[in-house]
C-alpha cells in the first residue's frame, strides 16, 4: 500500500471493470473528459483505453477495459481485462485501484465478478451505476448496506449523465491513500479448499513473489492459464498439491469454488435488496420488442430503418454539402487569382484546397450517418438487429452476435474488425473479419454521394442504400461460400442479451458528435492532406510536353492530363489496359489506387487530378465529374468497384493484427480485388443493356 506522500508524487493507476454494458465507458468519459464509443449493447469496448484525470494535486491514469462476467476469460477482449487486473501490464504491475462498474439493475449477476476481484486483493471501489433506473424501477437496493457487507465503498452513479462522478473520485482517492487495505468480505470456502489454497500460496512464496488468494484460486480451478505462468519446477509442485487433495463438495475444484461463491452471493443479496415494485420500463421494452423483433416484421422494419437512414443521409446532407462545395470552390478560385502564379499557386489552389478541402464537403453526410448509427446503438436497437439477423447469419455458420461487427462496418472497418474479438471461436472471428470490409464503410460515402449527386441526383438516397445493400448481400454470400469451403465448421452456441431500451442522452450524443468530427478532421489532416500533396505532385510533374505520337491508350485521358506527360499519366499507361474493360479513365484508375491508403483519398485525388487549365476555377467537384466520367454506366461500375475492392491500409494492418499473420491478409486482398473487378464488369454491361450507357 502506498503512503499518501508517494501517492502524490506519482500517477495512480485505476482500472475500470465490470460486466458488459454496465456503463464503464460512460463513467470513463465523465472521469477523463474523453469521448469514447458507448452503446447500449454488450461488447462495445474491445481494447484498453487510457485517459487522465488531474484532481487537485493528484494525477490519475484511468483505464477503461472490455466488459467481462468473470475473471475466467474466454474471448480475446476478455483476456485483455483479465491480464490487466491479474497480471498487470509489463513492468507497471497491477493497477492501484480497481473500480467495478455495476449495472444496479442486475446486481446479482455482477457480484460473481465482485467476489473474484476481492480475491485479487487490490483496493477496490464499486460504482453502482444505472442508479436512475434502479430508482425508476423501484428496486430497493441499499448501497450503504452493500458497502458495509462487502467492506468496499459503494457509490451510486448515473454514468450517462455524469452524476456521482465527484463522489466516485473522492472514494478512489481515499482507498488509494489507505495505509492498510480495508477488511473486505472474503468468502470462506470449505476446509479442503482453504487448505489447498494455503498450500499453493506458500509453495509459490518460497520460490517466487507472493501471489494473491485469487491467483491461487485461479490455479486451483484451472480457470485461466494461471498454471502456465509458473516456472516448470513450481508448476510440478503445485500440480502435485492439487492432485493430492480431493474437493469436499462437488466433482471438481471449480464446482466447489463456484458453489461457495454463489451461496455467499445469495446470502448477501437478501441483506441488501428489498422486494421491488413493478417497473413500467420492462413492460414497455417487451411491448416494443413484440413489434421490433417479431418473426415476420422484424426484418422488414430493420431494412426500412436503414433505408430511412440513408435517405436522410443523402437528402438532408446534400444541402450543406452544396454550400460547403461552393465555398471550397470559391476559396480555390480566390487562391488561384491572388497567389503568385507558379508552384505556390498550383500547390495551394489545386493541391490543398481542391484535394483535402473537398473532403470537408462530406462532413455533414458522415455526421448524419454516424449519428444515426449511434442512436441505433445507444437506444438498444443494435442488439435487436443482431437478434433479427441471427437467422441470416446462420446461413454462414455464424450466430447473430457476429452481425454486430458487420453493422459497425458501416461506420469504419477498423473498429468493426476489432469488434470480432468478442467472438470466442477463432473460425467465427476469421470469417467475420474476412467479410467485414464488404460492409461499406463511411469513408466510401463521399464517393457515393459525389457520384450520385453528379449522375443520379433524384435517386441519390436509394442508390446509396442499394450500394450498402449490395455490400451486405455480397458479405452474406461470400461468408456462406467461405463458411462451406475454406472455413468450414460450426459456430459455438451463444446467448445474446437484449438490454432494456434506453433514451440516448443529450450528453452522450454530444460526446459522440464531437468524436465524429474530431476523427474526421484528424483523418483529413494526417492521411488525406499528405497524400493529396503527393497526388498533386505526380499529376503535375515532371511537366514534360507530351510527344506528338500519343499512344492510343492515352487518347481517352488526354484532355485531363493537360497535354503534358506527368508521373500520373506515365503510371496510367500501365494501369489503363487492365482497367479498360471496366470503362475507367486514367484519373479514375489512379484515384482507385490512391484509395488503398484511405478511401477518402479517392475523392481528393479526383479533386486534384481533374483540376487544370481545361477546367478552370468556379467548378464544383460535381461538375468536374459530370464532365469527366464518360457515362452513367461507367459511374455505376466505378461505385461498385469502390464498394467491393481491397480495404484501406489501416484495415489491412488491423486484419494482420487480429489474425496474427499474413495468410488471411493476402487472402482478403486477393479475393476482394477479384470480386470488385468482376462486380464492376457485370455492372457496366448490365447498365449499358438497360440504357445507361
Ligand atoms: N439509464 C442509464 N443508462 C446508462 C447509464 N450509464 C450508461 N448508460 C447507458 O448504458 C449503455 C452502455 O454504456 P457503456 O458506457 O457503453 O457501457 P460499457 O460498460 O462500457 O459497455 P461495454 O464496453 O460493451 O462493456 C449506453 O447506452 C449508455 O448510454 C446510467 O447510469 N443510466
Ligand atoms: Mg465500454
Amino acid at each position: 500500500m502506498q503512503t499518501s506522500s508517494n501517492i502524490n508524487s506519482r500517477e495512480i493507476v485505476i482500472a475500470l471493470t465490470g460486466n458488459p454494458n454496465s456503463g464503464k465507458t460512460s463513467v470513463f468519459n465523465h472521469l477523463t473528459g474523453s469521448n469514447q464509443h458507448v452503446g447500449n449493447w454488450s461488447g462495445v469496448t474491445v481494447e484498453r483505453l487510457d485517459g487522465w484525470l488531474h484532481y487537485g494535486k493528484h494525477k490519475m491514469r484511468i483505464t477503461d477495459l472490455p466488459g467481462m462476467y468473470s475473471l475466467s476469460a474466454g474471448s480475446p477482449d476478455e483476456v485483455i481485462t483479465r491480464d490487466f487486473i491479474v497480471h498487470g501490464v509489463g513492468s507497471e504491475g497491477r493497477p492501484d485501484v480497481v473500480v467495478q462498474v455495476i449495472d444496479g439493475g442486475s446486481l446479482e449477476r455482477s457480484l460473481l465478478l465482485t467476489m473474484q476481484l476481492i480475491e485479487q486483493e487490490i483496493p477496490m471501489v464499486i460504482a453502482l451505476n444505472m442508479w436512475d433506473e434502479v430508482q425508476s424501477r423501484g428496486l430497493l437496493i441499499d448501497p450503504d448496506k452493500l458497502s458495509e457487507k462487502l467492506g468496499i465503498r459503494v457509490i451510486p452513479t448515473v454514468g450517462n449523465r455524469g452524476e456521482g462522478i465527484d463522489e466516485l473520485i473522492e472514494a478512489i482517492l481515499t482507498v488509494s491513500e489507505e495505509k492498510e487495505p480495508s477488511e473486505t468480505m472474503h468468502i470462506r470456502f470449505d476446509q479442503a479448499t482453504e487448505h489447498v489454497v494455503e498450500e499453493i500460496i506458500s509453495a509459490c512464496k518460497k520460490v517466487a513473489k507472493p501471489i494473491s488468494r485469487g491467483f491461487a484460486l485461479g490455479i486451483l480451478t484451472s480457470e485461466e492459464d494461471a498454471l502456465d505462468t509458473l516456472n516448470p519446477e513450481l508448476r510440478m509442485e503445485v500440480t502435485e498439491i492439487i492432485h493430492l487433495h480431493k474437493p469436499q463438495h462437488g466433482a471438481s475444484w471449480s464446482e466447489a469454488v463456484t458453489h461457495a461463491r454463489y451461496s455467499a452471493i445469495s446470502k448477501l443479496l437478501t441483506k441488501v435488496i428489498g422486494s421491488s415494485v413493478g417497473y413500467l420500463g420492462d413492460t414497455l421494452t417487451s411491448r416494443i420488442d413484440r413489434v421490433l423483433i417479431n418473426r415476420f416484421w422484424g426484418l422488414p422494419i430493420f431494412i426500412l430503418l436503414l433505408l430511412m437512414l440513408f435517405e436522410v443521409t443523402f437528402t438532408v446532407g446534400v444541402y450543406p454539402m452544396e454550400w460547403i462545395d461552393a465555398v471550397i470552390s470559391w476559396l480555390a478560385d480566390l487562391a488561384k487569382n491572388n497567389l503568385p502564379a507558379g508552384f505556390i499557386n498550383g500547390f495551394v489552389a489545386d493541391g490543398i484546397i481542391s484535394g483535402a478541402g473537398f473532403i470537408l464537403v462530406f462532413l455533414p453526410n458522415i455526421v448524419i450517418l454516424l449519428m444515426g448509427i449511434h442512436l441505433l446503438e445507444d437506444s438498444g436497437y443494435m442488439a435487436r438487429a443482431a437478434f433479427i439477423m441471427d437467422r441470416v447469419m446462420r446461413l454462414m455458420g455464424l450466430h447473430g452476435r457476429a452481425f454486430i461487427p458487420l453493422l459497425m462496418g458501416f461506420g469504419c472497418s477498423v473498429p468493426a474488425i476489432m469488434a470480432s474479438r468478442t467472438l470466442e471461436n477463432r473460425r467465427d472471428r476469421i470469417l467475420t473479419i474476412l467479410v467485414t470490409p464488404l460492409m461499406s464503410c463511411s469513408a466510401r460515402l463521399p464517393i457515393y454521394v459525389m457520384v450520385a449527386a453528379a449522375f443520379f441526383p433524384r435517386h441519390g438516397g436509394f442508390l446509396i442504400f442499394s450500394l450498402y445493400f449490395l455490400g451486405s448481400l455480397t458479405a452474406i454470400l461470400v461468408g456462406q461460400l467461405f463458411g462451406k469451403t475454406v472455413l468450414r465448421g460450426q459456430t459455438t452456441p451463444f446467448v445474446m442479451e437484449l438490454p432494456p431500451y434506453r433514451w440516448p442522452t443529450g450528453k452522450t450524443s454530444w460526446f459522440i458528435f464531437k468524436r465524429i468530427i474530431k476523427l474526421y478532421l484528424r483523418r483529413i489532416g494526417v492521411v488525406v492532406l499528405p497524400f493529396t500533396i503527393v497526388i498533386w505532385f505526380i499529376s503535375n510533374y515532371p511537366q514534360t510536353e507530351m510527344s506528338s505520337n500519343i499512344p492510343s491508350v492515352e487518347t481517352q485521358s488526354v484532355e485531363y492530363s493537360r497535354q503534358r506527360e506527368t508521373y500520373l499519366t506515365m503510371a496510367g499507361k500501365y494501369i489503363e489496359p487492365v482497367m479498360r474493360p471496366l470503362g475507367f479513365t486514367v484519373p479514375m484508375d489512379v484515384a482507385l489506387i490512391s484509395g488503398l491508403v484511405a478511401k477518402e483519398v479517392v475523392v481528393a485525388t479526383l479533386g486534384v487530378s481533374l483540376t487544370g487549365e481545361e477546367s478552370p476555377g468556379e467548378e464544383t467537384l460535381v461538375r468536374k465529374l459530370q464532365n469527366h466520367i464518360p457515362s452513367r454506366a461507367v459511374a455505376l461500375a466505378f461505385l461498385v468497384f469502390v464498394l467491393l475492392y481491397t480495404p484501406c491500409l489501416m484495415t489491412i494492418i488491423t486484419i494482420h493484427r487480429e489474425t496474427k499473420g499474413w495468410f488471411w491478409v493476402t487472402f482478403s486482398l486477393l479475393y476482394q480485388t477479384a470480386l470488385a473487378y468482376l462486380g464492376a464488369f457485370l455492372t457496366l454491361h448490365i447498365a449499358v443493356m438497360i440504357g445507361l450507357g
